[in-house]
């Protein structure tokens, strides 16, 4: 069984990734708090290759790293690449986008996720991105799931990412699309 390292200090990515890598049969770990890559990338693909490779090659193992945001029409694509830095805490970050776009009619959105598997050398094995549209709602609805959830509304599923079951945001979601884009070639890889 591989053991693979999960890039990631964010706990609701982490539940996530667990979850849409349980079929594999890896042995998961978490990666060391302290081991924090710079995320100076200019696109979400280049900062999940940077967090991925720099793990790796840090720890001598295969691992995986997610980067992805929020990126709101009507704010040009904000807060995008700096959807974790747009203000302290998950609260903190909606109510700063619910006040940029008040009394703005235009509330589409999207939210893109870029995964990539680096090799114990750092090189990368696998990379892939995926987008989900929605809208962004005046007021949170939803309890469930993390970040930005509660204010984005899904057309296609009548319901915000944080109204939705785990299996649903799955089906739907831009870190789920981009799992299930993977997960063939993840299958097909030669770990040893
Ligand atoms: P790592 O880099 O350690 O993985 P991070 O939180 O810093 O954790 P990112 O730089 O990729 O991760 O920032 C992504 C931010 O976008 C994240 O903090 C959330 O606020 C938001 N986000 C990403 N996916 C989301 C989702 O499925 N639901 C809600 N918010 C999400």
């Amino acid at each position: 069984m591989p053991t693979v390292i999960v890039a990631t200090g964010n706990p609701g990515k982490l539940k996530e990734m667990q979850a849409y890598l349980g079929d594999l049969g890896w042995d998961l770990q978490l990666k060391p708090k302290e081991l924090d890559i710079d995320e100076t990338g200019a696109t979400f693909l280049e900062n999940a290759r940077l967090k991925a490779a720099g793990v790796a090659k840090a720890l001598g193992q295969w691992a995986i790293a997610d980067d992805s945001g929020l990126q709101v029409d009507a704010l040009n694509g904000a807060p995008g690449l700096y959807s974790a830095r747009y203000a302290t805490g998950d609260q903190a970050r909606i109510n700063r986008v619910l006040s940029e776009l008040a009394g703005i009619a235009q509330r589409g959105a999207q939210f893109v996720c870029a995964v990539a598997l680096a090799r114990p050398d750092g090189t990368i094995a696998l990379e892939t991105e995926g987008i989900c549209r929605g809208e962004i709602l005046t007021d949170p609805k939803g309890t469930g799931g993390f970040g930005y959830d509660p204010i984005f509304y899904v057309p296609a599923v009548g319901q915000t990412f944080a109204e939705m079951s785990p299996q649903q945001k799955e089906a739907s979601s831009h870190r789920g699309i981009a799992f299930q884009q993977l997960m063939p070639q993840l299958k097909a890889l030669a770990m040893d």
